[in-house]
């Protein structure tokens, strides 16, 4: 009896708990370890909805969202035009409210499982000088385990400064055959920091890949950066970012049936990702390629 009375008193401390935790940070700085993520937090969430294609990809079309100029790509499809919904971003949210690490949750519309065949990377691009060029590009291998692990998980950095050719994120008139993400930071645990970045798939969500990376790489907990998600399966290789200067809109080709000519997809398959979205700060003058709800709306 006295038993059951403690086990009520313990599970009245918890619902009051839960019960503040609305109101307070959820994240108390000693409760985060510097060396391993933990749970991201649930208050000042960005979050980042892309278009999602099941109901155009019966008819082997994208349903939007793929404007080559701005280096939007909606791609989840294979070069026959067939669906690739493991890959297809839908939702991809960011937390900065924990002391040490920066979360991220990328989910697809489909299990991330179904494309183990596939070998998928997910991951990051972030501008981190705010000059449009991109600095670094964290991949991850996936499936994976419900453990945060630094296995298959790696930081990419570009050694020309050239990332986006003579015009960044905006296609070249000429093709631009610059070195893209061709330097390695950390892989696996290698680098600098051991303890960089660690990825997980999501252990409440099949569909949920995660990604913690320490604040202290990007600026800290005021640093600012242009940051927007990947998913690759067809096109993975970094050296040849940005796409859009690399190849051309022929060879690169569009998921679009209304875009002819280009249609189907070509070089450029199996990828998907959003516009740029600004973390820690306001955009003010002219950022291309911003994602569309950032975008200036017309007079
Ligand atoms: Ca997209
Ligand atoms: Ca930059
Ligand atoms: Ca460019």
């Amino acid at each position: 009896m006295k038993y059951l009375k403690s086990v009520n008193i313990v599970a009245i401390i918890m619902v009051v708990a839960m019960a503040l935790g609305a109101f307070s940070s959820p994240v108390a700085a000693a409760d985060s370890d510097p060396n391993k993520p933990g749970e991201m937090p649930t208050i000042k969430t960005q979050t980042v909805h892309d278009q999602s294609n099941e109901n155009t990809a019966s008819d082997k079309t994208a349903f939007g969202g793929d404007v080559f100029n701005l280096g939007w790509y909606e791609r989840p499809f294979d070069q026959d035009m067939n669906y690739l919904p493991f890959i297809d971003l839908q939702t991809v949210l960011m937390n900065r409210q924990d002391p040490n690490w920066v979360y991220v949750k990328m989910s697809m519309v489909n299990a991330i499982e179904e494309g183990a065949d596939s070998k998928p990377l997910y991951g990051l691009e972030m501008d981190t000088d705010l000059d449009n060029r991109g600095e670094f590009l964290i991949t991850v291998t996936a499936p994976r385990g419900t453990e945060w692990a630094t296995d298959g998980v790696t930081v990419l950095s570009n050694s020309d400064n050239m990332i986006g050719g003579v015009k960044p994120v905006l296609a070249d008139t000429n093709p631009y055959e610059g070195k893209g993400y061709d330097t390695e930071v950390f892989k696996s645990g290698e680098g600098d920091d051991p303890n960089l970045v660690f990825a997980r798939m999501s252990p409440s969500d099949p569909k949920t890949l995660e990604i913690a990376f320490k604040h202290s790489f990007v600026g800290g907990a005021k640093g600012k950066y242009m940051w927007f998600p990947w998913a690759m399966v067809g096109m993975q290789d970094p050296t040849k970012m940005e796409f859009n200067d690399h190849f051309s809109r022929d060879e690169a080709g569009s998921p679009i049936k209304t875009e002819g000519k280009y249609y189907p997809v070509k070089a450029v398959w199996g990828v998907d990702n959003t516009g740029r979205v600004p973390s820690g700060f306001e955009p003010t003058g002219l950022m291309p390629g911003l994602i569309e709800s950032l975008q200036p709306k017309p007079q």
